[in-house]
């Protein structure tokens, strides 16, 4: 890949640390994101623009030249934080309230203003960072929670830049997200991006529902519409790289006087392994409690198994985490003091980092590794354990709440919250048959191999240059203004023209209550006029009863109708009324109506409304915002409810209308076009999202148009109805004679 590459993340992978003299030098940062990147920087070239983790006023001299090492060698740029303002959005904002809510744990939030207006502040000194090291063509590949405002502040400045973000963590559900103290500006702020990628389909969904719960917006399942920009939406499991683990694992000699050293002290024992950061998202307290009764109930385990929990101190400066150790400690010293004996200590517990050569020790060693996640963005120490394990020894146990359970069905997976039946699951990962261990991870070591960090990294960066391309594409399809005088021009010179016209907001304003609409004779007569244009065949499509068109429309000779969407059509040529689908049942409207009953209730000055296919609430009478809101929430709820159905849930003009997915205009239309010889001008015009059905299935041989503002698929755009009405006034004159 020859595009440069800017990686912008929280921390850099080099960490600036005071010594115990008093002097500044460099780390090595722990964690999952610095094992993952680095790799794929040194492969492609290009900066790191990250915080040094420092935030020390004294000394600048000589940190300066620090970081002026790190950013002539290896090309490591650190931001500076003023310490205040590191303080509020890292130990503030990003660990109190973002990262609960993110793992599913709203009650841990804790919300300042002032951390919030540091985090604002952070970003917008990354930013400032990104834009002057910035040359045209690059790839901008922003990192996880901590810069979730980033896209959109980079889009301000750089509105042509390529930019990329990646969720290292999960996605929280839809339920919880809304909970978030200053949620829209974090959406807003995410979708600045040309890609945002999670690392499963889960939290993408997740996402997608938040969207359209928290600001109304609707997404498809792998792209969102912002104003005239896309945002392309997917999901890409991190992996890791394998090499710095089976190579230590199968040549090196520190890690195999370790090994050989462990082998020894531990013969007669099966071991356990759990690796974690010291977070209460890791689920450590379960496990250590789970372990306890597995030791309490099975006497036969007694002085056979040892448990080795590494937890790596993290994030110590919150008093959550200083309790989540203070309540480890216990655990660790009750399960010693009082199941262990003489010659039995049953858990290992070590609490610091630990070097690579001893982990991957530790990872050949240990019988089962058991990784306990409560949630998880995916987790590195499943994928890590299984590469060590080339032989096809040991078994993986893992939590269904890590990212990692998606793509790693072979491991035996586990509830970490029901302790028993964890247990269980540990008994039998203990007791697994040999051919059985064999078989489950010889498959998981070869997708741990396949899938590994750099085809994760090719995967992001590919993705990325498409969604960049792709804007182009888009931007040629933005609509243009109707001009009156060119589709005037192509009518007069058309033989055969086929009308298609939605009534409400398109050939008249919205009425406060659906049964005010009737059209204004001046509208009649207008259609009258161009059904009797032998030229012409024209079609009132819309979302109205098949009753109110006959009512309305019924004496106009010649005029096609679909009613309901089109689930239901009627020709100038027969008297009755036929289905789009035969044989439909309308038995899902009494599970539905209760619910949208429940809404009529909370929502003063909204209705339902019957119709034969479809149930509508209404809410253009209620008070706006709340209105809105309600609605959001109402397709929310019913999008998830009817998945599995061939229901939908739409927003529409101040409505929620939930009818089959077929009743469709584009559908309809297809039925109507073969009953006419093909023409050779097609018209087709609406104002709402129904209407859309129609443009995308027409979208290049027709005239499609779209009345009013807001995003469209159409070709063009007229500003209001009375605009759309000037226009076919002027087709009706046309066909006047003289
Ligand atoms: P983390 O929450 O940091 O990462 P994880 O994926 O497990 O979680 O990565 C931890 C890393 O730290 C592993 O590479 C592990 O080997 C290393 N490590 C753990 N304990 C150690 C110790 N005592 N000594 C030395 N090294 C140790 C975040 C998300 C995850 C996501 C990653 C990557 O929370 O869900 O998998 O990013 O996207």
């Amino acid at each position: 890949m020859n595009t440069r590459l800017i990686i912008v993340s929280n921390r850099l992978p080099l960490t600036l640390r005071k010594g115990d003299d008093g002097h500044w030098t460099t780390e090595r940062s722990s964690g999952g994101l610095a094992s993952a990147m680095n790799p794929i920087l040194s492969k492609s070239g290009g900066d790191w623009i990250g915080w040094a983790g420092a935030g020390g006023e004294e000394d600048q001299e000589q940190q300066r030249s620090i970081l002026q090492d790190w950013a002539q060698k290896e090309q490591y740029f650190a931001v500076e934080l003023p310490a205040d303002i590191a303080t509020g959005f890292y130990e503030g904002y990003s660990n109190q309230t973002l990262w609960p809510v993110f793992h599913n744990f709203p009650s841990q939030l804790k919300f300042d203003a002032k951390g919030w207006e540091a985090y604002v502040e952070a970003n917008r000194i990354f930013c400032k960072a990104v834009v002057e090291r910035y040359k045209p063509g690059d790839l901008v590949w922003v990192h996880d929670y901590q810069l979730i405002l980033l896209p959109q502040m980079l889009r301000d400045q750089l509105p042509d830049a390529a930019i990329g973000f990646f969720l290292h963590i999960p996605f929280p559900s839809s339920e919880i997200f809304p909970v978030l103290p200053r949620r829209e500006e974090l959406l807003e702020g995410l979708l600045g991006a040309d890609l945002i990628a999670f690392q499963t389909h889960g939290h993408l969904q997740q996402f997608r529902s938040t969207l359209l719960r928290v600001l109304g917006l609707e997404s498809k399942i792998s792209e969102v519409a912002v104003g005239s920009r896309p945002v392309r939406l997917e999901a890409h499991p991190i992996g890791i790289a394998p090499d710095g683990y089976t190579d230590l694992a199968s040549r090196d000699e520190t890690t195999a006087r370790h090994y050989a050293e462990w082998v020894a002290r531990y013969r007669g024992r099966k071991m356990l392994l759990a690796v974690d950061r010291l977070d209460y998202t890791k689920g450590i307290t379960e496990r250590l409690r789970t372990y306890a009764h597995l030791l309490r109930t099975h006497e036969e385990l007694k002085e056979k198994v040892i448990l080795i929990q590494i937890a790596v101190p993290t994030r110590e400066g919150i008093e959550t985490y200083q309790d989540l150790r203070e309540e480890v400690n216990r655990l660790v010293g009750e399960i010693n003091g009082k199941l262990g004996t003489p010659d039995w200590t049953p858990l290992v517990y070590i609490n610091r980092s630990i070097e690579r050569a001893e982990l991957v020790a530790l990872y050949k060693l240990a019988d089962v590794c058991w990784v306990g996640s409560l949630r998880d963005g995916m987790n590195l120490v499943a994928k890590e354990y299984v590469a060590c394990k080339a032989a096809g020894d040991g078994v993986l146990v893992l939590s269904e709440f890590a990212g990692a359970a998606a793509e790693m069905g072979e491991a035996l997976l586990i509830n970490p919250f029901d302790e028993e039946r964890t247990a269980s699951t540990i008994e039998r990962a203990l007791a697994l048959e040999e051919d059985e261990r064999r078989e489950r991870m010889k498959r998981l070591h070869g997708r741990v191999l396949h899938n590994n960090v750099f085809r994760w990294g090719d995967r992001f960066l590919a993705a990325l240059q498409e969604a960049v391309s792709a804007r182009g594409r888009y931007s040629d399809n933005q609509p243009k203004r109707l001009r009156a005088a060119e589709v005037v021009d192509a009518y007069r010179r058309a033989s055969r023209r086929l009308l298609v016209l939605d009534y409400d907001g398109t050939l008249v304003p919205f009425a406060m209550q659906p049964w005010q609409a009737t059209p204004p004779p001046a509208v009649l007569r207008l259609l009258a006029t161009l059904v009797r244009e032998p030229r012409n065949c024209v079609a009132l499509s819309s979302g109205r009863t098949a009753e109110d068109l006959d009512r309305w429309f019924g004496a106009i000779r010649g005029i096609w109708l679909m009613a309901e969407h089109g689930a239901e059509l009627k020709s100038p040529l027969q008297a009755t009324w036929e289905p789009l689908r035969s044989e439909v049942s309308s038995d899902w409207k009494s599970t539905v109506m209760p619910i949208l009953e429940h809404f009529v209730d909370r929502t003063p000055g909204s209705f339902i409304e019957e119709k034969k296919y479809a149930l509508v609430w209404h809410y253009r009478m209620a008070e706006p915002e709340f209105g809105a809101w309600l609605a959001n929430e109402l397709v929310s709820m019913l999008e998830a409810m009817l998945a599995e159905t061939e229901l939908r849930a739409f927003l529409g003009e101040k409505i929620v209308e939930v009818r089959p997915v077929w009743a469709n205009k584009g559908e309809a239309l297809t039925r109507l076009l073969p009953a006419s010889s093909p023409p050779d001008f097609l018209f087709a015009a609406g104002d709402d999202r129904t209407d859309e059905d129609l443009f995308e299935h027409k979208q290049s041989e027709a005239w499609t148009v779209h009345v009013g503002p807001g995003p469209t698929r159409a070709a063009f755009v007229v500003p209001d109805f009375a605009s759309l009405l000037r226009v076919l006034e002027m087709f009706a004159k046309e066909d006047q004679p003289g």
